[in-house]
């Protein structure tokens, strides 16, 4: 098993301390510090999707799988808004919220396996995972459950008179959910800091937007609430980036809730088993050819002089940290029976 070199999850954007803002920049520039953060952690993420899926194919992971691949700039962007302290909660497609907000990656590959190590000790799978530590909330399997309870956190936030600030991630299809509207409202009297962060990837399932929604902006859902809403090129990891900030700023002055639609794609079906028959190959290759979030990231930075070499090897650097976590993913043992009565209500 090849020893990490460093962990890339531990040390997040966030961490690094890309959240601060920088006065003099325009809002769609990039240090070079900032470039190979979001490089980097958008790289594990592709890689780590990409290892889970191998391992679902040869049978090592079972029961609901939903890759994020083709999203990363989203969460890898936010995350460079946020500071220690705010928190996160989306869906089931979650791994890579998980590790932007500098979960491990073998806890999380572990938990996929059902091991022991995993961060529900193997009980809880792709969909249901949660770190205090990182202010990680989850993890939800049911569509859209997962706003309400991002806008308690904000609540509690809200009640406790700190200046934290919620993120709460959900899909196009989720965005037509009632319960999606109870909480805008709430939100909204109540001015309280949420961000409601629309992943915008075109489908749910295998419904597309325009047969599904009767309003396609979604960055106008929150109109009749009066909540502010942008839209924002999801695929462009500095446009994400700009965007956090300015909806950060609004909730942490306590002006209320905010919306950002992130337009974006996913690349692979919804879960392990979609037949993909609602959607052309060539659509695919087309968002993948021109938009990749981590090949722009790649190319500014080729541009700006940096060697093949170099970017090789924070790949390689990334690699070593999934194979070290799908080889602990593998190894690690089962829970043992009797922790299906812990951690249960009884
Ligand atoms: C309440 C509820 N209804 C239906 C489902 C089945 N379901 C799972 S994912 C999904 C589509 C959601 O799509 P979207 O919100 O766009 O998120 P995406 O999968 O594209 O990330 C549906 C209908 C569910 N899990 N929960
Ligand atoms: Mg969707």
């Amino acid at each position: 098993m090849a020893a990490p070199k460093k962990s890339v999850a531990k040390e997040t954007a966030q961490e690094k301390g890309g959240g601060k803002g920088n006065g003099s920049q325009s809002p769609l520039e990039f240090t070079r510090e900032q470039e190979l953060t979001a490089l980097r952690d958008m790289l594990l993420i592709r890689r780590f999707e990409e290892k889970a899926g191998q391992l679902y194919g040869m049978g090592a992971i079972g029961g609901f799988c939903h890759l994020y691949i083709g999203q990363e700039a989203i969460v890898v962007g936010m995350q460079m808004a946020l500071k220690k302290g705010d928190q996160v909660i989306t869906g089931y497609r979650d791994h890579g919220h998980m590790l932007a907000t500098g979960m491990e990656a073998r806890g999380v590959m572990a938990e996929l396996t059902g091991r022991h190590g995993g961060y529900s000790k193997g009980k809880g799978g792709s969909m249901h995972m949660f770190s205090k530590e990182k202010n990680f909330f989850g993890g939800h399997g049911i569509v859209g459950a997962q706003v309400p309870l991002g806008t308690g956190l904000a609540f509690a936030n809200r009640y406790r008179g700190n200046d934290f600030v919620s993120l709460a991630y959900f899909g196009d299809g989720a965005a037509n959910q009632g319960q999606v509207y109870e909480s805008f409202n709430m939100a909204e009297l109540w001015k309280l800091p949420v961000i409601f962060i629309i992943e915008n990837n075109r489908y749910a399932m295998g419904t597309s937007v325009t047969r599904s929604s009767a309003q396609t902006d979604f960055s106008k859902r929150g109109v009749s609430f009066n909540i502010p809403g942008e839209q924002v090129d999801g695929m462009d990891v500095r446009a994400v980036k700009a965007a956090g900030d300015k909806a950060v700023a609004w909730c942490r002055a306590a002006k209320g809730p905010y919306i950002l639609e992130m337009q974006t794609y996913r690349y692979r079906g919804h879960s392990m088993s979609d037949p993909a028959k609602y959607r052309t190959r060539e659509e695919v290759d087309k968002v993948r050819h021109d938009q990749d979030p981590i090949e722009q990231v790649r190319n500014r930075l080729l541009a700006a002089k940096m060697s093949e070499q170099e970017l090789k090897a924070i790949d390689a650097e990334v690699r070593d940290i999934v194979n070290a976590a799908a080889d602990f993913a593998q190894h690690d043992p089962e829970p043992d029976p009797a922790e299906l009565y812990t951690d249960v209500y009884r």
